[in-house]
Parts: structure tokens; sequence; C-alpha cells
């Protein structure tokens, strides 16, 4: 499964497109544009094991570094501020990953 099996191809691109600029990305934004918060919660978790490249059942910061590119291999990174304030909005439990519960809560919150 890939991520245009779940969003279309053009609203991953408008979302790419509005966080183009080093540190403007804005993971609220970023999830409406490229239309998960309309998905179900079982496709939000297909897209949470996706981005789970390790499948180690969570998403750690190296994962989250990068987010973006798991949409568009030619997408940029996210800065060191970028990731943690990601990481700081999702992570409620403190243990520094994001679990499928916590992305779940994140995208449709
Ligand atoms: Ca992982
Ligand atoms: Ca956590």
């Amino acid at each position: 499964m890939s991520l245009t099996d779940i969003l279309s191809a053009a609203d991953i691109a408008a979302a790419l497109r509005e966080c183009q600029a080093p540190d403007s990305f804005d993971f609220k934004k970023f999830f409406q544009t490229c239309g998960l918060t309309k998905k179900t919660a079982t496709q939000v978790k297909d897209v949470f094991r996706i981005l789970d490249n390790d499948q180690s059942g969570f998403i750690e910061e190296d994962e989250l570094m990068f987010f973006l590119q798991r949409f568009d291999p030619s997408a940029r990174e996210l800065s060191a501020t970028e990731t943690k304030s990601f990481m700081g909005a999702a992570d409620h439990d403190n243990d520094g990953r994001i679990g499928a519960d916590e992305f779940q809560e994140m995208v449709h919150s």
C-alpha cells in the first residue's frame, strides 16, 4: 500500500506546496490539505503504518524528520525545530515517539 492509494496525488502535491518554505510546516494545515482529516480511522491507521518506516509500531523522531519525503521523495526534510514541535504536539504520553492512537488523535483533533 502507498499513500496515493489513500490520498489523492493532487491533494498531496498541494499540501507539500504549502510547506515548501523552510520552517513553514504546519501539521494541522498539512493534514487538512492532503485530505487526511476526512479519512476514516482505518485509513488513518494505514497512513500511520506507511509513515512507520521500520515497522516498530511507532513514529520515532528520525522518521518524523523524513515525514514529507514519505509523501514525495523530492520533498524537503523537516528542520529540527519543526520535528520537535510536531512531536511535542502528538506525543501525549511523553515517551518520545508517536503511537497509532496519538497519530489518530492528532489527525482528527
Ligand atoms: Ca518506527
Ligand atoms: Ca508517545
